[in-house]
């Protein structure tokens, strides 16, 4: 197996494209297709500011990664969800790459605001871990990079989640949440951020790859909370599909994006109101995470702490 540029042994092939890297032209390839994915779907403007959301993971810290190296002024905000030692070293992950990138880096911890962890958190509000945790977790990003002013918020969901994310939502027809997985959504002054997800069209295995070569130091486990995520599920099967069928994935995702725009100019929702404490968009009077707080911890307040290591 040789490199598709150079000739000399390849260590990654890609079969989706039906080709093969060097590790050097393989890091300029995951490179060159964020670069391409940001200009194409127009997620970033030259100068921008942009605040990746790093969770320790691979995805997260490598897309803090390129976008540095890509030149835009980014920075990371971390949610502590206190969970014991998995969010301590994946805190730690995430703090030695900010060092390492010399880059900002806000942490916001649930116990420090609750005085309670996910799993708690997710008791009281009736909900799977992983459904608090998503509505827990969006109204953070969305708070720190408005009250922070950065142009947009960035995760790393990857071609992976996004495909598995659609299967689950096409399975069960859950219509409202079908045509909100788009690759950019849109801001809304001084309530909700711009949300982008650059790696939209760079697979797991893609980015794992990346982030090994580079040599940054990621979390390896998983999210204790995950075992037995019907999402886990999708993605084995869709493995599977990909593995008889390599590209699979990327037409499916393409295909999406393809229809987004229609189906959401066709349906736009907008929030009924927002919410009487905070302001922020929310379905009833007060949205869940400022219910949350109420009842939880009435005198809990909205803070996080900023460790700054730029150069
Ligand atoms: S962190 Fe939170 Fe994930 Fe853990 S509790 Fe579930 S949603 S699995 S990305
Ligand atoms: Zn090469
Ligand atoms: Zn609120």
């Amino acid at each position: 197996m040789r490199c598709r540029f150079c000739n000399s042994k390849a260590v990654i092939k890609i079969r989706a494209y039906n080709t093969a890297f060097c590790s050097d032209h393989f890091l300029s390839f995951v490179e060159r297709r964020a670069k391409e994915t940001i200009r194409t779907f127009a997620l970033l403007k030259e100068g921008e500011s942009v605040l990746v959301a790093v969770s320790g993971g691979k995805d997260s810290l490598s897309l803090w990664h390129i976008l540095k190296n890509l030149g835009y002024k980014s920075d990371g905000l971390y949610i502590h969800l206190g969970i014991d030692r998995y969010s301590d070293i994946s805190l730690e992950k995430a703090v030695n790459f900010a060092k390492k990138i010399g880059g900002k880096l806000f942490v916001v911890r649930l116990k420090e605001i609750f005085e309670k962890g996910i799993r708690e958190l997710s008791h009281t509000m009736r909900r799977k871990s992983c459904s608090a945790c998503g509505t827990i977790k969006r109204y953070i990003m969305n708070r720190v990079a408005l009250e922070e002013k950065y142009d947009s918020l960035a995760t790393g969901h990857n071609l992976d989640d996004e495909a598995s994310s659609l299967l689950g939502n096409l399975l069960y027809w859950k219509e409202p949440y079908l045509w909100k997985k788009n690759i950019a959504l849109e801001a809304e002054k001084d309530r909700l951020s711009r949300k982008i997800k650059p790696f939209f069209l760079l697979s797991e295995r893609e980015i794992a790859a990346y982030a090994l070569l580079n040599g940054i130091d990621y979390v390896q486990d998983e999210c204790p909370y995950s075992v037995g995520a019907k999402t886990l599920l999708y993605k084995e099967i869709l493995n599977r599909i990909e593995n008889e069928s390599p590209g699979t994935k990327l037409n499916f995702v393409k295909g999406y994006l393809k229809r987004v725009e229609k189906e959401t100019e066709d349906c736009k929702e907008k929030p009924s109101n927002y919410c009487r404490l905070c302001n922020y968009p929310s379905v009833g009077e007060k949205c869940a995470f400022c219910s949350l707080l109420q009842k939880i911890n009435p005198d809990g307040v909205f803070k996080y702490e900023k460790l700054d290591f730029s150069l």
